[in-house]
This record gives structure tokens, sequence and C-alpha cells, in this order.
């Protein structure tokens, strides 16, 4: 591929895109790796069993020190508690820092124990909100210890039948339990809300949409961002202009990167629809110093593919989509809209879309110091061999 980086260098500069600029960018640009992505997982129909998953925290933040060495963007690792829990979470931190990445967003699991079965923070049990508060506090703590900025809030709350529950009384509880969380935020830290339209829960989901989020948010206050999960969308949604206006309120905290042709599949992000992805980064681009605090991660499981070759290609796919959207002549861009031309701009957009952007990613892994190659890099390490020989294929699930 780096052969043929200076083609490309005189096409994008003949295209009077500053190739510096970009590059610098790429080389600034930063994928957390989801835990829970390393284990084995898989539908709710099966758990398939990997050789070599990761068994428990430590081989995971292994796992994702290893991606980040092949990919070098790849430097935090987000848990989720209490999968990942451990003893002593500042040795955590320090297990994580020896190997060159640091422990990011903390994600509460609030739809695992069985006081949830109607919900947690919204749930009509007041024993079970107060035990979600707490497992919230806790996690607060475990970012606090990690020196983490994040707390990731999803909730699996919802209702299944029409008048299960009275969906007033839920959006109260919701704003009570998120409203506690919030107060133990320490300032410079952020609480990101999550949304999604449906599942588990089917009749009604008590965050369902970025619209709800965003009103939490505002309610909450200025530490409360919105989450955006590529996966948790109807057919046909925009997220680029969802990212576009959350940009633009300042309000866009973060993503959970995945793909999905149906449902919330979890699929390898950038694999259903690319174009869609680069759509989301041009937004990003766009939004230019307002996107600054956006925190990227994946919130993706590998379940017939291979874990550690799904989290390279993952964030090849990210650092594609936003090379990509770093190549749009916003100049010229704005130039084709004002004059009405429809088609002129949307080539403009496709132009940038259908660049090959390979040779400029392979030069500046190069740079960085790394294999210009990540995944014939992971094959000639020996390492997918050497965990499977290690680990078996026992490693641990939704545990
Ligand atoms: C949910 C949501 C959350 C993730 C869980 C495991 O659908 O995307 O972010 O933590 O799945
Ligand atoms: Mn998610
Ligand atoms: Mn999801």
């Amino acid at each position: 591929m780096l052969k043929y980086y200076e083609a490309l260098a005189d096409q994008i500069a003949a295209r009077g895109i500053d190739l510096g600029a970009v590059k610098q960018k790429l080389h600034d640009q930063k994928i957390e790796l989801p835990s829970w992505s390393f284990g084995n997982a898989g539908t709710r129909f099966q758990v398939f069993s990997w050789p070599g998953a990761a068994r428990d925290i430590h081989e995971r933040v292994a796992d994702a020190a290893f991606v980040n060495n092949l990919t070098g963007v790849a430097p935090s690792i987000a848990i989720h508690i209490p999968w990942d829990k451990t003893e002593d979470y500042s040795a955590l931190k320090q297990e994580a820092e020896t190997q060159g990445i640091s422990i990011g967003a903390v994600n509460p699991n609030w739809f695992q124990e069985p006081q949830y079965k109607l919900g947690s923070l919204c749930s009509p049990d007041a024993g079970a909100r107060e035990e979600a508060i707490a497992h919230g506090v806790e996690c607060i703590e475990v970012m606090k210890a990690v020196d983490g900025s994040l707390l990731s809030v999803w909730l699996a709350d919802g209702t299944n039948y029409a008048g299960q529950d009275d969906m007033r009384s839920r959006k109260h509880r919701l704003e009570h339990g998120l409203a506690e969380l919030y107060k133990e935020i320490p300032d410079g830290k952020r609480m990101l809300v999550e949304y999604k339209f449906f599942e588990p829960a089917f009749y009604s989901t008590d965050l369902p949409d970025w619209g709800t989020s965003y009103a939490m948010c505002l309610k909450l206050g200025p530490k409360a961002e919105v989450l955006v999960d590529t996966g948790h969308h109807a057919q046909g949604t925009n997220i680029a202009q969802i990212v576009m206006f959350l940009l633009d309120e300042g309000r866009l905290g973060g993503f959970h990167f995945n793909s999905r042709k149906y449902a919330d599949d979890d699929l390898i992000v950038g694999t259903v629809n690319p174009l869609e992805l680069f759509e989301i980064f041009y937004e990003l681009v766009r939004g230019e110093d307002k996107a600054a605090n956006v925190a990227y991660m994946l919130d993706q499981n590998y379940n017939i593919e291979a874990k550690i070759e799904g989290a390279i290609i993952s964030v090849i796919n990210c650092q594609t989509a936003y090379a990509k959207a770093l190549l749009v002549n916003r100049a010229k861009l704005a130039e084709a809209q004002a004059a009405g031309d429809v088609l002129g701009a949307h080539r403009l957009m496709m132009e940038a879309y259908e660049t090959d952007v390979r040779p400029l990613l392979a030069k500046i892994r190069e740079e960085k110091g790394i294999d210009p190659d990540p995944l014939a890099a992971l094959k000639a390490s020996g390492y997918e061999k050497k965990i499977a020989d290690a680990r078996g294929s026992s490693g641990s699930g939704w545990a």
C-alpha cells in the first residue's frame, strides 16, 4: 500500500486539500475498545466458545493493549461492571498503563440482576431503584479509582405491555435516579446518557431516542451529554443529522460504534453501511472544535468471527471513514451549496468517499513506527495462537 502513497498525496493536493492537516488529525485519532468484545459472546440463541477468548479483565486489558500496539489509535478500554469487577482498581489502572493503555468509560450493568426484572432506575419497586442508584454510585467510585472521565449510562428499562406500568411515573423515577447519579459526578468528568428504541423491552423503552436523552441531559446539567450508539435507531434514521444537532447544541458526549442491518446487531462498524459511517464522520469534521471532547467508543461483539481481528478491522474502518471525511473540500462544498448545485455538492462528498485512503493510513502507521498493515502484523505475531494455547476455549461471556 505504501508504494501508492505519493500518487494519493498528489491527488489530494490537486483537490486543494491540506494534506499535512489531514495527517495530523489522523495521527491524533483515538478509538476506545470495549472490554466485553474480547470475551465469548453470542446471541440469545447461543454463546459460542472462541479459542483464546479473554477470561477476565486482565486478559481483556492485554488484548486491548495488543490491538493498540498494532493499530496505534486504540489507547483505552471501556469496562463494564460487574463483568470487569476486580479487587483493586488503582492496580488495574497501573496494569493497563504498563501496557500502554488507560481505562476509559465505566459502564454500569443494570440488567443482569433479578431485582431488575421490571427495570432499574425506573422500576416500580423502590428497593430495586435504590439498588440501581447504589450500583451507579459504585461505578462512579470505580471511575474515580481508574482515573476515567466517563460514566456511560444505558438502561434496559421499559415495559412490554400497555398498562404494565405507569409511563409517566417511570419518567419521574428516571429523572430522579439520573439526578441522584449526576450529583456524584465530579467536575471535569461526564455522564453519557445512551438511548435505545427497543429491546429488551418492546412496548416502551424509558430512554427510547436521542431527543429523550437530550431532554434528560438538559435537566441534569452540563456534565450530562448524549451517547449515540449507531445500532440503536429505527431503519432509515439519519444518524448524521442527529450527530450534527447534538454537536451544535454542545451535547454530543460520544459514540458506541457498531453496524446494524436490522436491530441492535453489534456487528463490526463500517461493514453494513460504510457510507453512513462516512456521513457521521463528515459531521464530526464539520463540527470542528465542537467535536473536541467527543468520545469514540466501540460497542460490539464478535460472535462467530475472530475477536482480535474483528477489533483491528473495526478500528481500521473508523480510521477509513474519518480519513475520507477529512478529504471533503469544504470550501468548494459550501460554494456548491450556496449556488444550489445539488449534484455538484453531492459529487464533492462522493469524491471524498470514493477515495482509496489505504495508502494514507499505511503512511500514518509508518510514521507512528508500527507495521503499515495491522492484519498482516497480527498474523505474523502468533498472538492468536499464543492466547488460544494459554487460555483454551473457556473465556467468560456475559458473566
Ligand atoms: C446495550 C447497549 C449498551 C451495552 C449493552 C451491553 O444494547 O448498547 O451500551 O452496554 O448493550
Ligand atoms: Mn451501546
Ligand atoms: Mn446496543
